[in-house]
């Protein structure tokens, strides 16, 4: 039967032929889908091997409605036909790899990426909520997030990289606006700006502080979250904003090997590459 013939360069090609949306944002699907790929992975705590993107937890209220995750249901509603069309794939897997090929079709580095998650969900093992981090806070926040997920310095400044795409929505997150001026090609200019522009303090109509930036030849405001600018006041971070910001190709090497790596957390592999956990738990519960 074709549908038990596993085609992932047929997904992928799906995927890649959906990111063009006229209508949306900046007229790419491909941000959303990189938000829904690290929201799925980033609520792991390595102490107690929970969460990660085994599961899809996202697709039931639990996950799915925590106010971390609003404005992720459109980079799922994307991708139903993708999933329409190749009933076989999982969730988990179908959001995780539609990261990976967003943002190699928006131009940045190939992805390890490897197939077999589940969508077996334990209702009692849902992560909690509060797990992914919030854009409000600063350094010592950041690290108690990503070194819970077991991320160091390096690969927080690595990772935050992608904020070279897409943009924060008012009626999403509180936060608006881009980062950079292309949002949907995948670059080092992110760390760029933040180093070499003057970001000052701005209060939304909302109460929601965030930093902004005014570039005259675009004739747009750029933004960063409070996060994202705690990245330059911390002597461990910034030396890695600097490499980043100067050095193009170590960028994308290492976005490509910490993608990967957030990508697999909670995921435990045997010999042929094998999911051997398919329920998030310890011990794992084999299919
Ligand atoms: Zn983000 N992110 N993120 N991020 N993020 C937003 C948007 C996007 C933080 C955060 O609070 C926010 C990582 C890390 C962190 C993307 C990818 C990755 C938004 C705007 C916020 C508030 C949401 C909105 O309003 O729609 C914080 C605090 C982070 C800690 C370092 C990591 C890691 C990412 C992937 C590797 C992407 C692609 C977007 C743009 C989404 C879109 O819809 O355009």
């Amino acid at each position: 039967m074709s549908s038990t013939i596993r085609d992932y360069a047929s997904v992928r090609r799906a995927i890649a032929s959906l990111l063009k949306q006229p209508e949306y944002d900046d007229g790419s699907a491909g941000p959303v889908l990189v938000r829904l790929a690290w929201h799925s992975a980033g609520t792991y705590d390595a102490s107690t091997d929970t969460g990660g993107s085994n599961g899809a937890g996202m697709r039931y209220e639990a996950e799915g409605g925590d106010p971390a995750n609003a404005g992720l249901q459109h980079a799922r509603v994307f991708l139903e036909p993708v999933k329409a069309a190749h009933p076989w794939i999982t969730y988990s897997d179908l959001w995780t790899l539609a990261g990976v090929e967003a943002i190699k079709q928006m131009g940045g580095p190939d992805i390890a990426w490897w197939p077999g998650r589940t969508d077996y969900v334990d209702d009692s093992k849902l992560p909690p909520r509060g797990r992914l981090p919030d854009a409000a806070l600063g350094n010592d926040h950041l690290r108690a997030i990503f070194y819970r997920m077991g991320f160091n310095d390096q690969e927080i400044v690595a990772l935050s990289g992608a904020h070279n795409l897409g943009r924060c929505h008012a009626d999403r997150s509180g936060f608006d606006g881009a980062w950079v001026n292309n949002p949907t090609r995948f670059s080092n200019t992110y760390f760029k700006l933040m180093l070499e522009r003057e970001w000052r303090e701005k209060v939304l109509d909302n109460g929601v502080r965030q930093y902004v930036y005014y570039d005259e030849d675009a004739e747009e405001e750029l933004m960063m979250l409070p996060t994202d600018l705690a990245l330059i006041s911390d002597k461990s971070f910034r030396p890695w904003v600097e490499v980043y910001a100067r050095d193009k190709e170590r960028f994308f090497g290492d976005f490509a090997r910490v993608f990967g790596k957030l990508m697999e957390l909670g995921i435990r592999r045997g010999e042929k590459g094998e999911v051997v956990n398919t329920d998030n738990l310890k011990g794992g519960y084999v299919s």
